[in-house]
């Protein structure tokens, strides 16, 4: 590896004009965001590398952080605003300026708002997420309570699960657990820096790992001292049936249940039914392994579970992770030493172990009074809890076509490919007054506005940053906006401005808000334009245990097994335990297979890098894996074209038929334009709990083709 000047930014040694400029990586967001290297020529990145000594990533990037320069320069990137003039989807536009972009869209949204109130606007946003707390600002002075994001499918349904609980969001203290369970965790495939500290932990300390996952996976291969293949969304009679073993042997912590956790007895009540021997009959998990298991459990002091989006992705999510979450607390393995600790997002869905302003800036404009968000009545739970829309609702409401339907809508970086039933989303975007995209890319998504709005990437634009353990860093620019893109804060202060909106910090830009929410650290914002991340001066760490003797908030301040919430609120129809329903199949004799959308493979995310040349080389072809025994009994070989078959449609895949996995179970991965998987996904079969769609227990049937 090159030794780099930083103070001068050369490659030493050299007179090749090559320069090195630090900025970060933002294909994958928030939690990892590694540092990066760009060797830039002439105003132009030539090359990629890993900053050495960076904190999470110490110098190295994933296979698909690899791909940034591409990702960059992507041949479809949009250069400059654009108009719609051909048919909504054709993708025929022509450029404009800036003006004339931004005067039309705030003629229509202040139009739309004085005709038809503000609650006929909503605002979205894809994936990205360094932006969002200025977006739902923005909606929030605009006055609508229509925000809503890709999170309606994320992370979110754990930490629902945790905020049920335990009114706080979680983190762990992995670097003195005894026992780690990757429950539904692969980070090889999906959160690489997070393996390095994995890998460290059980080589240095000799930290056990646990791995529940269907498939045998690198995390299982390489990491796992027991691996238990529950069937696909069981996950919740598997936990419960580990507790029916914890507590008829004793094995849960009883002075630590009396003083913290509510619920208990209600909870030991329903468990009772979830004998090994019933747990093996609805998971498939032998019952000597869930012995095992709770084994594992109780011979181990300092127990955490990293967050986990697979597990939220069926109809039964939420309570499914709920019913792991409570292994932990009857077993005291909650804000203690080595195990699930409060924590709080310090900004953008950070955890840094320090608070800011951030909350308060977002839910200053929040409109109380306006009409409820999209799917709040459905979703009540998730309503009450993020105060945003469900956004798995936002086409079903404007396909209604009735007086509650949206008229106008402006999103950042959507992709209407990470619904399921998406062909809803296409003839919603039809029926809007007027759809605004703001991306990098001419996406099919784009096709369908009627005003495209050229963001710029992280390595274009300035940002403010934080990192575990107090690190914070406003890193610079690595080369200017291509063409005439911007930053999205940027866009939209220009957007608050133009549309006078009443709020003086959005019309400032993004450097005045993140300041006003930063304010009380012990560095001001210049101070963290440096080379890398810096420490905050003075950052005490979380004192473990204090959350607890303090209180949480919780209605019984306790946490809570039985959650008050809940109980309080029977016209919900959702049930205060973590009680467990095996995942819907709408007809199990014409689909026999159940199917798994969006296992992460390496060198996807989504629908970003899909046409990324160097990415796209890897697996060049949408694909479905199956079981050996499923694929010879269905006379299916390696690269045969195979149909995937669901109650709302088909379509092809290439088979890759692999002892990784279950019979019975098969794998595709989502976000292609040419085999959208979700496009035959069952649009309705969503969590109530959470409004989340179950995209890892759809059912299908197999056919070979050729
Ligand atoms: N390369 C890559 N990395 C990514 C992403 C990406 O698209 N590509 N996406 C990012 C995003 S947005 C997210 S939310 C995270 C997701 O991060 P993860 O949730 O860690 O990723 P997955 O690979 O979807 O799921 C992890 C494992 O769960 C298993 N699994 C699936 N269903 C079940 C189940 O019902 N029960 C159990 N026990 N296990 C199950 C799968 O076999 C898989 O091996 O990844 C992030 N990182
Ligand atoms: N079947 C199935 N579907 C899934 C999932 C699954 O596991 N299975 N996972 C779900 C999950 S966990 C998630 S998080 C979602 C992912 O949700 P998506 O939002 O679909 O994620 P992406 O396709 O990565 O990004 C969306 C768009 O953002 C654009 N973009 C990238 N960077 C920027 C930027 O800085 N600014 C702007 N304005 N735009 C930008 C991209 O070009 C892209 O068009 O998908 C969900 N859908
Ligand atoms: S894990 Fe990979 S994609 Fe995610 S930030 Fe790091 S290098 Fe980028
Ligand atoms: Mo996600």
């Amino acid at each position: 590896m090159t030794v780099i000047d930083y103070m001068h930014g050369k490659v030493p040694g050299t007179d090749s004009g090559i320069e090195i400029h630090h900025s970060m990586c933002d294909i994958c967001t928030p939690g990892m965001q590694c540092g990066l290297d760009a060797y830039v020529k002439d105003g132009k990145i030539i090359k990629i590398e890993g900053t050495e000594g960076f904190p999470v990533s110490s110098g190295k990037l994933c296979t698909k952080g690899a791909g940034n320069r591409q990702f960059v320069y992507r041949e479809d990137r949009i250069l400059t605003p654009l108009k719609r003039v051909g048919e909504r989807g054709e993708g025929k536009f022509e450029p404009i300026s800036w003006d004339e972009a931004l005067d039309t869209i705030s003629a229509k949204f202040l139009e739309v708002r004085e005709k038809y109130g503000a609650d006929k606007a909503a605002f979205y946003s894809g994936y990205s997420k360094y932006y969002r707390f200025m977006l739902r600002r923005f909606a929030g002075a605009y006055g609508t309570q229509n925000y809503g994001t890709e999170s309606s499918a994320c992370f979110t349904s754990g930490w629902m699960a945790w905020q049920v609980a335990s009114g706080r969001e979680m983190g762990m203290d992995m670097g003195n657990a005894e026992l780690l369970i990757g429950w539904g965790a692969n980070g090889f495939h999906s959160r690489y820096p997070m393996v390095r500290n994995e890998i460290r932990n059980k080589q240095n300390r000799g930290m056990k790992i646990m791995i529940v996952d269907p498939r045998i996976t690198p995390a299982s291969q390489r990491l796992a001292d027991l691996h238990l293949r529950p069937h696909l969304g069981t996950d919740g009679a598997l936990a419960l049936a580990i507790a029916h073993v914890l507590i008829e042997n004793g094995w849960v912590d009883l002075p630590y249940i009396e003083k913290y956790v509510h619920g208990f007895e209600e909870y030991k009540a329903y468990v009772q039914q979830f004998t090994p021997e019933k747990g093996e009959e609805l998971t498939g998990v032998p019952a000597k392994d869930i012995i095992a298991a709770a084994e594992m459990i109780h011979s181990s002091k300092g127990i955490c579970i990293p967050e986990s989006s697979t597990l939220g992705h069926h109809r039964n999510g939420m309570q499914n992770y709920r019913a792991l979450m409570s292994l932990l607390i009857i077993t005291g393995n909650v804000d203690r030493k080595g195990a699930q600790l409060p924590t709080v997002f310090s900004f953008m869905e950070r955890p840094s172990g320090f608070s800011t302003h951030e909350e308060e800036f977002m839910d200053e404009k929040y409109p109380e009074d306006a009409p409820k968000a999209i799917g709040a009545d459905e979703f009540p739970l998730w309503y009450h809890i993020r105060k945003d829309m469900q956004a798995n609702r936002l086409a079903d409401n404007i396909l209604k076509q009735d007086e509650h339907s949206v008229k106008v809508l402006l999103a950042l970086g959507m992709n209407y490919r990470m619904f399921t039933e998406d062909n809803k989303y296409i003839e919603a975007l039809k029926k809007l007054d007027m759809f605004v995209d703001v991306d990098l890319f001419m996406t099919d998504t784009a096709k369908y506005a009627d005003i495209v709005l050229p963001a710029c990437s992280s390595l274009e634009r300035e940002q403010f940053i934080s990192y575990p353990g107090g690190m914070v860093w406003y890193f610079p620019k690595a080369i200017e906006p291509l063409g005439e893109s911007k930053s999205d804060p940027e866009i939209l202060s220009l957007l608050a401005r133009k549309m006078d909106l009443d709020d003086d910090l959005l019309k400032a830009g993004y450097e005045a808000c993140v300041r006003w929410i930063i304010r009380d650290l012990s560095l001001d914002l210049d101070e963290m334009k440096t080379e890398k991340p810096v420490k905050l001066p003075g950052f005490k760490p979380y004192e473990i245990g204090s959350s607890l003797e303090k209180g949480l908030p919780t209605p019984t301040g306790k946490l809570e097994l039985y959650s008050e919430i809940i109980a309080s609120h029977p016209e919900w129809g959702l049930d205060p335990l973590p009680t467990y329903t095996s995942p819907y199949n709408p007809d199990p004799e014409a689909y026999p297979f159940q199917l798994c959308a969006g296992a992460r493979i390496p060198n996807a995310l989504h629908s970003r890098l899909h046409d990324v040349p160097w990415e796209r080389s890897l697996l060049p072809e949408p694909s479905v894996e199956m079981s050996p025994e499923d694929a010879e009994a269905l006379g299916i070989e390696l690269g045969d074209d195979v149909e995937i078959i669901t109650n709302i449609g088909s379509l092809t895949f290439k088979a890759i038929p692999t002892a990784t996995i279950m019979p019975g179970d098969v794998f595709i991965y989502h976000g292609y334009r040419e085999k959208d998987i979700n496009s035959i996904l069952d649009g309705d079969n969503l969590d109530p709990y959470t409004g989340f769609p179950a995209y890892r227990s759809a059912y299908c049937n197999i056919r070979r083709i050729s």
